[in-house]
């Protein structure tokens, strides 16, 4: 069951973007390059409520390189402030449902959007005191997660970080793979960890369809999944990758939205799908993609995207919802922080779950001095 919320909704007085450079705790590399800072565009909704004012965060997942998407944060904030903004105010939405309709006809730029949706959501939602979990219909009140692993200089140091994160208590380990770090990384693992633990791996566009060998040489590890094999725009492809190899087969990079989502499972293109609130376009559009899931009888499980505990919180309430059979790459806040920026971060508990947050909203508070510390910029767009 999904709450319904007061019509009367809120009034959307103006929404600061601000810039925040937060280090990660270790680099993290992918195929496609190497995060040691994440560059995070915040969306800060200041509202008037029934009872006053009230404020919602939204965090926007883009890079600061257009390399994992097209979009980045710069890019980001640019087009929020020229063409999401204006839009947002013109329609003068006051419900986070209705955030998506008021930016349609802005193409694409759909981690721009959600993260503006997320904003007035989370004010909608603290202003009628129910939480994110309640309002997307979660059903558990903690969810399994596990580590994603990047890339590492060698397989030593991959076998002590997952030693590591497996002594934390992680329900089971993701690790970066590209050509010529596929096999050996995965054997190295089996080899020393045995067959029990959950491995999956994630390819991030690396693969061209020529080289379907290396990639069904990873069916004797026994994966859970392999994550977006091939660049973005391929669909058909991986439709015969399913039929050529064992490992379950899991678009990310793809699935850039519900119509797509539909498209890839009618075709057999996905087995499994990774949800993403930022890449499909928000949390709202997320759940409808786990929805069509569930009927459809296809597994999902929630990506990341190295979110601060503001986007951490939402995605764990989005996790929540019963179609998320798989452990979420929503790992507790000191796999990716020394500090993170809100009161209560996110936490390992010790059963390999982390507690969906309860409280109105997101459910998490920011630590607004911290945040401050590591601002870079901060702009105010008045309605
Ligand atoms: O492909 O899942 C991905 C991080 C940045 C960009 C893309 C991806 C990732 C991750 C990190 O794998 C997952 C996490 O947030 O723990
Ligand atoms: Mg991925």
């Amino acid at each position: 069951m999904t709450s319904t919320l007061p019509a009367t909704g809120i009034t959307i007085d103006a929404v600061e973007l601000r810039r925040i450079e937060l280090p990660l705790a270790t680099p993290f590399q992918t195929s496609f390059g190497t995060w040691s800072v994440r560059d995070v565009l915040l969306v800060r909704a200041l509202a008037t409520g029934p009872d006053g004012p009230i404020e919602g965060w939204g965090e926007c997942v883009a890079g600061t390189q257009p390399l994992y998407s097209s979009e980045y944060t710069e890019g980001c904030e640019d087009v929020t402030r020229d063409h999401l903004l204006p839009r947002l105010f013109a329609a003068g939405v006051g419900h986070g449902a209705d955030v998506a309709d008021a930016l349609a006809e802005v193409q694409g730029h759909r981690m721009a959007k959600a993260a503006i949706e997320m904003a007035v959501l989370d004010a909608e939602l603290r202003a009628a005191e129910v939480s994110f979990a309640t309002h997307l219909g979660a059903t558990v009140d903690r969810v399994p997660v596990g580590v994603s692993i990047g890339i590492l200089p060698t397989l030593a140091d991959l076998v002590a970080t997952a030693d590591r994160h497996l002594q934390e208590g992680y329900a089971r380990i993701k690790i970066k793979i590209k050509p010529g770090w596929d096999v050996e990384p995965c054997r190295a693992l089996r080899a020393t960890f045995g067959d029990e633990f959950g491995l999956q791996v994630d390819a991030n566009a690396a693969y061209s369809p020529d080289d379907i060998a290396p990639l069904a040489a990873l069916d004797e590890f026994g994966l859970l999944l392999i994550e977006q094999p091939y660049p973005e725009e391929l669909l058909v492809d991986n439709v015969d990758l399913v039929a050529a190899i064992d490992t379950p087969v899991c678009l990310d990079e793809s699935i850039v939205g519900e119509a797509v989502a539909r498209d890839a499972i009618r075709l057999g293109a996905t087995s499994i799908v990774n949800i993403k609130p930022g890449r499909v376009g928000g949390h709202l559009a997320g759940k409808a993609i786990h929805d069509h899931c569930v009927d459809a009888g296809i597994p999902v499980w929630h990506g990341g995207m190295l979110e601060t505990g503001i986007g951490r919180a939402a995605n764990l309430a989005l996790a929540a919802l019963p179609g998320f059979t798989l452990p979420g790459d929503i790992s507790a806040a000191d796999r990716y922080w020394h500090r993170d920026i809100v009161t209560r971060p996110a936490v390992l508990e010790s059963d390999g779950t982390v507690r969906v947050p309860t409280g109105p909203g997101i459910g998490v508070d920011v630590d607004l001095d911290f945040l401050n510390s590591v601002t870079t910029s901060v702009a105010l767009h008045e309605n």
